[in-house]
């Protein structure tokens, strides 16, 4: 008897004979799993897309539809060389112009799989600049998109709703964890920065910094390589979608720059990388700097700041909650990863002064 993933990747329409599905991949929110097909035919990323929390899955796979077509448009334009390996492809459905599939409530996709390709929990700074120019270039190449984006969470990266959320977990305390000293005092020092860390939200209001199309989870293992360290491209595309540019400056460093993993418990040893910020600033801004602000770029420092406290500010929420968001694998692990972003964003708070001058230097050196 065929297995169910089988059966669900037979819906689409792939090429060859399906030999193997097996688990990859390291996501927090959906589950992947590699197709191997027999020889000859391309193989293939099968996904399960968590409806729970993309909860518009229709919404959801337009944006990335939206986003492939127009990337794969311009490199076309450009005469690029092998650009299915530089933007993913989404397979219809048999008979269809869907590509995804619903099945008893559950929602999955396929996209082909790039051979070949690596994707790394930590680089060193070259790749960093790379990885810098990879998503300036993303960003500059979805600047002019015609479709209007949909938010596939709305405000996903909203620091005043982030902060909120926390609040209204702490309030309702579920899972009875504010009785912990440890809980409230990190609760605390949240509290210390929140107003600061809030303040791209009333910037926008007040109509100094404007929202772009992002990919809104640059964590350093959603790009892929090739052997020689060359970005291919950019994967993990349900977050894309309008938002303010330290999103993605600010995540890749948050993952990037930090000495340890983000649920590593020794936080202690967290430390905060200059070389690889310097090394992604110089990138980022090279292939950002034609379409970014003064107040954006003045403000990245900030952004770097702002995505291990709103990391921080999320875990907890979900701790507190009784972990119904994010993937644990023991009781603890989203308090951890909370003591381990706290100690990132103090880590980065430190080196502010350094960023800022670096960040002028950058801009002045290419005017
Ligand atoms: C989630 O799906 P994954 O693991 O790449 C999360 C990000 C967090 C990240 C923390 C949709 O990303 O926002 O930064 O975990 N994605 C969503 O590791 O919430
Ligand atoms: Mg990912």
């Amino acid at each position: 008897m065929r297995n169910k993933t089988t059966e669900i990747a037979l819906q689409f329409e792939i090429e060859g004979t399906i030999e193997s599905i097996a688990p990859m991949g390291t996501g927090l929110i959906n589950d992947t799993y590699k197709v191997t097909t027999s020889p000859g035919a391309p193989d293939y990323v099968l996904q399960r897309i968590n409806n729970a929390i993309f909860t518009d899955v229709d919404l959801l796979q337009s944006n990335i539809v939206a986003v492939t077509d127009h990337i794969r448009a311009k490199y076309e334009a450009a005469g690029t060389a092998d650009i299915d390996r530089k933007v993913l492809r989404f397979v219809k459905l048999k008979g269809s112009d869907k590509t995804y599939f619903e099945d008893d409530g559950t929602f999955w996709r396929v996209s082909v799989f790039i051979p070949d390709a690596y994707t790394y929990d930590s680089v060193n700074s070259e790749y960093s600049y790379y990885a810098g120019k990879a998503f300036g270039n993303f960003e500059a190449m979805l600047s002019d998109i015609k479709e209007n984006l949909g938010e596939t969470i709305p405000d996903f990266h909203n620091m005043e709703l982030r902060s909120r959320q926390l609040k209204q977990a702490i309030k309702e305390d579920k899972a009875g964890r504010m009785a912990d000293p440890e809980v409230r005092a990190l609760v605390e020092e949240i509290a210390v920065y929140d107003e600061e860390m809030c303040k791209a939200e009333r910037m926008y209001r007040e109509g100094l910094l404007p929202k772009r199309i992002c990919h809104c989870d640059t964590k350093v293992n959603n790009m892929l390589f090739d052997k020689d360290g060359n970005v291919l491209c950019v994967i993990d595309l349900d977050t894309v979608m309008p938002s303010f540019v330290f999103s993605d400056f600010g995540d890749f460093l948050r993952t990037a720059g930090n000495t340890l993993a983000e649920d590593d418990p020794d936080t202690d040893k967290v430390e905060f990388r200059m070389d690889i910020f310097k090394a992604f600033a110089k990138g980022y801004i090279e292939s950002a700097k034609a379409f970014l602000t003064k107040t954006e770029t003045d403000n990245l420092p900030y952004g770097a700041m702002l995505f291990p406290y709103m990391q921080a500010v999320r875990f907890l929420t979900d701790y507190i909650a009784g972990d119904t968001y994010y993937k644990i694998k023991y009781p603890d692990h989203n308090l951890v990863r909370t003591r381990n972003q706290m100690a990132l964003f103090k880590a980065i708070m430190s080196h502010r002064d350094e960023m800022s001058a670096y960040i002028d230097s950058l801009i002045s050196a290419s005017n």
